[in-house]
């Protein structure tokens, strides 16, 4: 017996357990065990059942990813499963944690299915760009109604147990020892006489509206999930389990895996799938480091960040103190996380009682003394030097020793802020992002003078709040904001050049954007990134159309969605964007004022040039040691900035691309546009010309 998969009897029933740590993933050896122990249970007619159980925290989270891309070897998924359908004995699956993937593949190959109560089970095989490829898509719709088994792999989302055993994926629930109870249940089937219920041999339910049905996911994928192409194959897939013979199905369903495991849609969200892991490991940092324990936090400034961030601790039941300078500011913003909470309540996605909870955990003061027991206080006020040292300097003065300070400045040197301090080693950026309470991202800036273990508390932080935590160092903009800067740039460019606003926008979501840049500016207030440019216009030479357009807008307190016009109007029901004639004509003449070639760029050159004057600041971000690697730029601007997952990230888009055609485009720019801002960064030019990529760039530096 192999040690990923063994097996053991009592009695008349034998248990067989998949042991993969850490996740039970299946990879050739738990393939090849899985045959092995099935083929020799088959010649044992003392047996008359067989449980199927996982060792470990989980059952089986899935396929093992590693094996992606480089072809499955012997035996495949679908004979190791058919050997499991075809036993001539009930097999019985007993599921605990998540039956992710293959592994709720595996458990439908099973002739029953008993999970503990905890037990999850789903298909998140589109969030890697495949569908499920061991039979799920032909299996699922003949144990589940079809619209529910749809709905489980187009939106990836678990069924907890109970809804599972609802839908019928499920026999019985146990709230005891799964395996124990999935014996108890095989031992019930024997004493029936119950023999094997094949999955393949029943038929797929629930197929009375199925063109409906077929037509409304289609639609819904146009919507939500443009120019991917996992999710169609996905229906066509599944179109088979329902107009084809099992077998023939699971062929389409091996032809559709086939392509899409090579395509770079689902090279890119793998590429995310290691990336997001990858970056709680910090080069040089010692295991030995351990986190400070965080148990009470402090936030000072009660505005939208402030109370987001706030959120964050409470949802995750950690109470904090939220200090505010004026009793107005704090109602105000005590009153906007209620209305928050509220928002979730009436959704349903949160309880009364759990509102309650969350709120009674955070606690309004005036009062700089009362964040002196708090483990991690974090400033989020106004973006404002004198006004962060003012208030880091009061902290210095309450907080405990080794409690952490933390700022949430988006752009400003922490390093100075650090300097009014007595403990520059407790100081560290925790950039969070607007609704901070959703969003993903959480920047952590590592200062000159930050102690390991705060940087190992701050990536614990993240994990506690579930936020993706990503270290860079300190620089102007970090790695987001910084990179921001030559993209809106270049947008606010086009727009100098005769484009205007919503062309820009347009092209840059129809590349898969979530939102065109501009409109995230109205979003953000146009005026945030114009008044930190103008705190810092004597540090860079710059071309005079730089951020006009911005500069323009704020001057004549158009300064976006707070205003209703930015960019574009939102006067229109439900403040939707609207084309501003009116914000055209003036950015065209003012275009033509600084003797900016009149012209109207395409879209292709639009993105282009947005996307390769972000990569080309990438680039420099990595020579200057600010990201620590390519592939945490791709976090941060697929988790932070609304850059299509499917696409990989920044960087993993530019390897795609290839970077000898960047490059190259970047110099014809230099030419045709710009030879000032058109500059090739040197690690950019040297991987280009050398043939080599970003990723290959990042594994030899991982050396
Ligand atoms: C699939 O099944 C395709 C099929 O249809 C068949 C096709 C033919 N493979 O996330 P964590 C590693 S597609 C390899 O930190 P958690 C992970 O890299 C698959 N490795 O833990 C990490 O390693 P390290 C469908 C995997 O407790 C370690 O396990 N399944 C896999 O926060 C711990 O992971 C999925 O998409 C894997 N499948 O969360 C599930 N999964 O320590 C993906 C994990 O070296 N996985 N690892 O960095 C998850 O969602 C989470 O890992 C899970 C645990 C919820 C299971």
């Amino acid at each position: 017996m192999s040690d990923a998969v063994s097996y053991t009897t009592s009695g008349d029933i034998a248990v067989v357990t998949i042991d993969s740590p850490p996740v039970n993933a299946v990879n050739q050896a738990v393939r090849a065990g899985l045959k092995q122990v099935f083929t020799e249970l088959e010649g044992q007619t003392r047996i008359k059942a067989i449980v199927l159980g996982c060792a470990g925290k989980t059952f089986v989270a899935g396929a093992d990813i590693k094996e992606f891309g480089t072809g499955i070897a012997a035996p495949g998924y679908h004979e190791v499963l058919r050997l499991i359908e075809d036993s001539p004995v009930p097999v019985i699956a007993a599921v605990h944690g998540t039956a992710l993937g293959a592994g709720t593949e595996i458990a439908s190959s099973c002739h029953y299915r008993v999970a503990h109560e905890g037990a999850r089970f789903g298909l998140p095989e589109l969030s890697l760009g495949i569908i499920p490829g061991a039979g799920g898509t032909q299996r699922l719709p003949r144990l589940v109604p079809l619209d529910v088994a749809l709905d489980m792999m187009l939106s990836g989302k678990p069924l907890p147990a109970a809804k599972a055993m609802e839908a019928g994926l499920v026999d019985c629930v146990a709230s005891s020892e799964v395996v124990a109870a999935a014996v108890a249940f095989a031992k019930e089937l024997v004493a029936k006489g119950a023999g094997p219920r094949r999955t393949r041999e029943q038929a797929v339910k629930g197929v009375e509206q199925v063109v409906e049905l077929f037509a409304a996911k289609r639609a819904q994928i146009a919507k939500t999930m443009r120019n991917r192409q996992s999710p169609l194959a996905l229906l066509d897939a599944v179109q088979a389990a329902v107009e084809k013979p099992f077998d023939q199905g699971l062929q389409v369903e091996s032809a559709l895996s086939a392509q899409l495991e090579q395509a770079t849609e689902s090279r890119a969200l793998r590429h995310l799938f290691y990336a997001e892991r990858e970056v709680r490991k910090i080069p040089g940092l010692s295991a030995d480091v351990k986190p400070r324990a965080i148990t009470r936090v402090g936030i000072v400034g009660a505005g939208t960040m402030g109370g987001g961030i706030s959120m964050c601790f409470a949802n995750a039941g950690i109470p904090v103190t939220i200090l505010d300078t004026a009793q107005a500011n704090l109602d105000r913003g005590m009153a906007t996380i209620g209305k928050n909470y509220e928002r979730s309540v009436s959704r349903g996605s949160l309880k009364p009682e759990q509102r309650d909870q969350r709120l009674g955990l955070i606690t309004p003061t005036l009062d700089y003394a009362a964040l002196g027991t708090a483990d991690v206080i974090i400033e989020a006020v106004f973006e404002n030097m004198a006004l962060k040292k003012d208030i880091f300097a009061k902290l210095d003065a309450v907080a405990k020793p080794g409690a952490i300070l933390g700022t949430n400045t988006s752009t400003l040197d922490i390093d100075e802020i650090a300097t009014v301090t007595k403990r520059p080693q407790d100081v560290i950026g925790l950039h969070f992002f607007s609704p901070a309470n959703v969003m993903q991202l959480l920047e952590i800036v590592q200062c000159s003078k930050t102690a390991a273990d705060v940087v190992v508390t701050a990536l614990e932080i993240a994990k506690t709040i579930k936020k993706t935590g990503v270290v860079a160092k300190v620089c102007y903009g970090f790695i987001g904001n910084r990179m921001m800067d030559p993209y809106g740039r270049e947008a606010e460019h086009c727009v100098l050049e005769g484009a205007t606003p919503e062309e820009v926008d347009s092209a840059l979501e129809s590349w898969g954007m979530a939102m065109g840049i501009l409109a995230v500016y109205d979003m953000a207030g146009i005026d945030i990134g114009h008044l930190t440019r103008v705190a810092r216009a004597h540090l860079l030479p710059r071309d005079p159309g730089f951020y006009r357009p911005s500069a323009m807008l704020t001057e004549r307190g158009w300064i976006g969605q707070k205003a209703g016009r930015g960019y574009y109007r939102y006067d229109g029901a439900g403040g939707k964007r609207a084309v501003d004639p009116e914000v055209i004509a003036m950015l065209h003449e003012e275009g033509q004022r600084l003797g900016i070639p009149q012209r109207k760029p395409g879209r292709d050159e639009i993105v282009e040039r947005c996307l390769y004057s972000m990569i080309n600041e990438g680039a420099l971000l990595l020579e200057e040691g600010i990201a620590l690697r390519a592939s945490d730029i791709d976090v941060v601007y697929t988790a932070g900035y609304g850059f299509p997952r499917y696409r990989g990230g920044p960087m993993f888009y530019a390897d795609t691309v290839g970077l000898k055609v960047i490059y190259d485009k970047i110099m014809e720019f230099q030419k045709t546009l710009d030879p000032q801002h058109w500059q090739p960064a040197p690690l950019l030019k040297k991987l280009a010309l050398a043939g080599s990529s970003f990723g290959q760039y990042q594994a030899e530096q991982s050396r």
